[in-house]
Parts: structure tokens; C-alpha cells; sequence
């Protein structure tokens, strides 16, 4: 399989694209904006044929670049039913199966960040795209898009948490400079649901983080519920 892990300095977003060898069908998931030019050339280098735009979420901060790719590649553009994106090809439900040649994604609800956020496991169990979920020695923020402290613990520690500890976490975003964490490492080292954490000591700590919003917030998410589609549609290369 071929799986590109590229990130997104000014928003701190990881974007993912993942393809088979052999058939050259691909997959990305929670493309940025800005990072158009850099996604539509790796995909044109390695000879890819794009299925589809994944997001895990309706993102709060940052644009998403889906609508961008689908007008270059005539791929399709899929999220949860519940993501509130309103230009989806496919609406996704818990245990729906993404496939790329001889490889699937199974899409997992993981709501609690927002309602509608869903991560992606590799169908071998060695990978997992957990989205603002659960992030490395963190997880997403709960205090705005229908964020729930309850639900994001029963997501992480009853369908996250019960991966196999070997299994690669990559997520959405980081902050801090890391790239990956496994499914048994955020189960000891997470802070604020890893050890012995309860369902209260997390809802605690998330209700009491007071993060200012995001920068875009009031950009981001009207964007991304259009999928990133520019006002203005910028005209192709000749
Ligand atoms: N400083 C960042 C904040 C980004 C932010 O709030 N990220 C969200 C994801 S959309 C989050 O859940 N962060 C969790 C955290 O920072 O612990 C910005 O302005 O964009
Ligand atoms: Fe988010």
C-alpha cells in the first residue's frame, strides 16, 4: 500500500493518502485548502487514480480542500450523515466500507468532538485515522459544534480504546510536533482519558480547558459545510 502522511504548517493539520500498489486507486482523507497545488501534483506524480475525498468531520478550524480536488480529479467527496456538510456524494455510517483496490476503510462513529465524526480503520486493524477524536496525548475540543465530553469518552475508551494496542493512531492535527501514537500508548500516556481516567475525571478536564476558538472558526465551518467550493471558481491551468 502507499501512504503518505503531509502536513499543514499554519492550521496543523495532517492530511492522509492512501492507494493501492497494483490497482492505483486512492483515497485521501481531511485535505486543507491551501494545500491544493502540493495534493493535486503528488496524486498526478505517483500515477493515482482518486475515489474519493474522506473527512472526518466539519472542521472548525481550517478549509477543507475536497471541493477543490473533486473539480480537478471528478472524485467524490464522502463524510458522516451526521457531519452537517451538506455536498456529499456519500452520506457514511458506522461500519461502511471504504475500498481502494484489494484495500478497505471501515468507517467507525467516533462522535463527541462533533456529532458527526467518524474515524477510518484500516481493514488489517495496523492503522486507525481517528480525525479530532482522540489526537496524540490529547483529543478534540468539546465546547462548541454539538461537542459532548460524554460522548467523546464513550467514543475513545468503548470503540478506539478496544483496537489492538499495536494499532497506528493518526490524527487530524497536532501541535506539538508529533506525527503518530498507538492505540496502547494513548491508553497509558493520554493525560486526559489514558490510566486511570473515569468517565467524570475526563468530563472534568474537558469542561474546564477554556481554549480560545479558533482563529477561522467563523470562516472554517460555513466553508466546510460546502465542502471547501471557492466563491469564485478559479479556472483550470492551461
Ligand atoms: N490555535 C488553533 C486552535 C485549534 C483548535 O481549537 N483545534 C481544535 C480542533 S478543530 C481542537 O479540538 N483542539 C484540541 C486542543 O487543542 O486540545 C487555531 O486557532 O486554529
Ligand atoms: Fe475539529
Amino acid at each position: 500500500m502507499i501512504f503518505k502522511q503531509l502536513f499543514d504548517q499554519t492550521s496543523g493539520t495532517f492530511s492522509y493518502l492512501l492507494a493501492d500498489e497494483d490497482t492505483c486507486e486512492a483515497v485521501v482523507i481531511d485535505l486543507v485548502y491551501e494545500q491544493h497545488d502540493r495534493d493535486l501534483a503528488l496524486i498526478r506524480e505517483l500515477g493515482l487514480n482518486l475515489c474519493v475525498c474522506l473527512e472526518t468531520h466539519c472542521h472548525a478550524d481550517h478549509v477543507t480542500g475536497a471541493w477543490l480536488l473533486k473539480n480537478r480529479l471528478d472524485c467524490k467527496i464522502a463524510a458522516s450523515a451526521h457531519s452537517g456538510i451538506d455536498i456529499l456524494d456519500k452520506e457514511l455510517i458506522d461500519g461502511d466500507s471504504i475500498k481502494f483496490g484489494n484495500h478497505a476503510l471501515t468507517v467507525l462513529e467516533t462522535p463527541g468532538h462533533t456529532d458527526g465524526c467518524i474515524s477510518f480503520l484500516l481493514d488489517d486493524e495496523t492503522m486507525v485515522f481517528t480525525g479530532d477524536t482522540l489526537l496524540i496525548r490529547g483529543c478534540g475540543r468539546t465546547d462548541f459544534q454539538q461537542g459532548s465530553a460524554n460522548k467523546l469518552y464513550q467514543s475513545i475508551h468503548d470503540k478506539l480504546f478496544a483496537l489492538p494496542d499495536g494499532c497506528i493512531v493518526y490524527p487530524a492535527h497536532d501541535y506539538t510536533g508529533r506525527n503518530a501514537s498507538t492505540i496502547g500508548e494513548e491508553k497509558i500516556h493520554n493525560p486526559r482519558i489514558g490510566g486511570q481516567a473515569n468517565e467524570n475525571d475526563f468530563v472534568g478536564f474537558m469542561e474546564n480547558m477554556q481554549l480560545p476558538h479558533p482563529r477561522k472558526l467563523e470562516i472554517a465551518v460555513p466553508a466546510n459545510i460546502k465542502g471547501g467550493k471557492p466563491e469564485i471558481i478559479p479556472s483550470p491551468p492551461k
